[in-house]
């Protein structure tokens, strides 16, 4: 492991302990609505903080993208972060959040980690260096097709004039495949379809910090990640396919009819 990935891992193990720390007591965390329907705690930031902590203090130039905090400005390599991905899910006390942190240099993305602290389960990837689930290596699935696929999504939630327009997606997708999955934390749909959990993934409207370190486990797995048109503008439209190739190209088919200038792929 390269020095730098091993900085991002002890990171992002410092922001699960916090998220961990709190989990069987959530009824004490306060919840602030950002906007409707998105949420954020002391815990998102105490995360956060221990985070940048770890990584300003061994990289002090590096630019940083963060959830709660923005963007802090720095050279041309930035880590981009999600302390706590699925607080909703966290505060329901539903068993599915990670912590989530992606290097990008000169817009390229070179590492990515996804880190999932209650089911112990570390995702890992370094451009060239293949994906690993707690240091074995893993790849996507070779499904030839959508028949038998199991396809993972995220419902919109903050913004819904997409909403028709998803849920026409949503039953192309559920009419062809063996069935759909809704999660609630991007980032680890994304090391899912990594690991071959799902055979693939969609949801509209995602921020960077939801899929920067996801999708290139995905890529590193062996596996496909684009705009809806098939394209690698997701960084720019921040709606994301992904999954194995023969999938993900089923997908961008079933998808395809709903996209639109309404729409941006
Ligand atoms: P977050 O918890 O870091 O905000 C995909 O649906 C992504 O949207 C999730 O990874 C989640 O990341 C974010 N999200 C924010 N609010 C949400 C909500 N109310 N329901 C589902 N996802 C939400
Ligand atoms: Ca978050």
């Amino acid at each position: 492991m390269s020095a730098m990935l091993n900085i991002a891992v002890r990171a992002a193990r410092a922001a699960g302990r916090v998220t961990m720390r709190y989990f069987d007591r959530i009824d004490t965390v306060k919840v602030v609505s950002k906007s409707r329907n998105d949420f954020v705690t002391d815990v998102d930031r105490a995360a956060e903080i221990a985070i940048i902590q770890e990584l300003r203090g061994k990289f002090p130039d590096h630019a940083i993208l963060a959830e709660e905090s923005g963007s802090h400005g720095g050279n041309e390599f930035e880590w981009i972060i999600d302390p706590l991905d699925g607080t909703t899910n966290y505060v329901h006390g539903f068993p599915q959040w990670s912590v989530s942190i992606g290097l990008r240099v000169r817009g390229r993305m070179e590492l990515g980690v996804v880190y999932d602290p209650l089911h112990e389960e570390l995702f890992t990837a370094e451009r060239g260096g293949g994906a690993k689930l707690n240091d074995r290596r893993i790849r996507v699935s070779s499904r030839r097709g959508l028949e038998g696929a199991l396809i993972g999504t995220g419902i919109p939630f903050r913004e819904q004039h997409h909403l028709d327009r998803y849920l026409g997606m949503l039953k192309a997708l559920i009419q062809d495949t063996a069935g759909i999955r809704r999660p609630g934390s991007a980032a680890l749909d994304f090391a899912y379809v990594a690991a071959g959990r799902l055979d693939g993934f969609w949801e509209l409207g995602l921020s960077p910090w939801d899929f920067a370190a996801g999708a290139l486990l995905v890529a590193e797995a062996g596996g496909t990640v684009t705009d809806l048109s098939g394209g690698d503008r997701f960084f720019d439209t921040c709606n994301v396919v992904a999954g194995g190739l023969k999938v993900h190209r089923a997908m961008l088919e079933r998808l395809r009819p709903f996209v639109d200038a309404d729409l941006p792929a």
